[in-house]
């Protein structure tokens, strides 16, 4: 199986770039954002308690974070490969989704780490706002969640150095020559 990480700051171009990835090598997207917002849309009991989290610009805990994902990922069982969007975010994550994967007779092929500067990535989420409707892309949540990657999600990249997984992507200029970028790392572990 073709296992990626898609790992990178809130605005780093994850979803667009996991678009891309999946037409281009066939594989099936599990985004723990998008599985969230789907959960607060249909008001569940794990959407309640997402939204918290989510408006304050904080991670949702990681034992939900981790049974959602270990349901979603019983359903892909026929994969040839998933792309983790949003996933890990912490360490303790990142063994979590090693243990699943090792489980199931596989393991993670690739973390690709978006790099983007963080005037840009303040840019594209206010951006994103004005149509996106998302409550927690607001200027005060915005500067949450950049703080909240800093302390809790960036030293994950060392987990995935010691894996030997880690690849460092500039995620800055146009969608079509990051994903040229991207399509380079992944075709060297294919
Ligand atoms: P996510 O849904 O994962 O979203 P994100 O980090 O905000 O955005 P992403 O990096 O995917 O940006 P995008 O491509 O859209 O997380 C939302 C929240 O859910 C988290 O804050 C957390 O509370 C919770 N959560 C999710 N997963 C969790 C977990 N595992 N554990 C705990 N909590 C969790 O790009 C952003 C914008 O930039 C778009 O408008 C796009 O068009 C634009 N853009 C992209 N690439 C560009 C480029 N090259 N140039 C210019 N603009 C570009």
């Amino acid at each position: 199986m073709l296992n990626v990480v898609i790992f990178g700051a809130p605005g780093s171009g994850k979803g667009t770039q996991s678009e891309l990835i999946i037409k281009e090598y066939g594989l099936d997207h599990i985004s723990t954002g998008d599985v969230l917002r789907s959960e607060m849309k249909n008001e569940t009991e794990l959407g309640k308690i997402a939204k918290d989290f989510i408006e304050k610009g904080q991670l949702v805990p990681d034992e939900l974070i981790v049974n959602m994902l270990a349901k979603v990922l019983d359903s892909k069982k026929d994969s040839k490969g998933v792309i983790f969007d949003g996933f890990p975010r912490t360490i303790p994550q990142a063994e979590a989704l090693k243990k699943m994967l090792n489980e199931r007779g596989t393991d993670v092929s690739v973390m690709l780490n978006l790099q983007v500067d963080e005037d840009e990535l303040i840019k594209r989420l206010l951006e994103r706002g004005k149509v996106s409707g998302r409550s927690d892309d607001n200027l005060e949540t915005i500067k949450s969640r950049l703080d909240v990657y800093h302390k809790q999600t960036a030293p994950l990249a060392d987990f995935y150095v010691k894996e030997g997984k880690h690849v460092a992507i500039k995620g800055m200029g146009s969608i079509e020559d990051i994903f040229g970028y991207i399509k380079e790392a992944i075709n060297a572990v294919k």
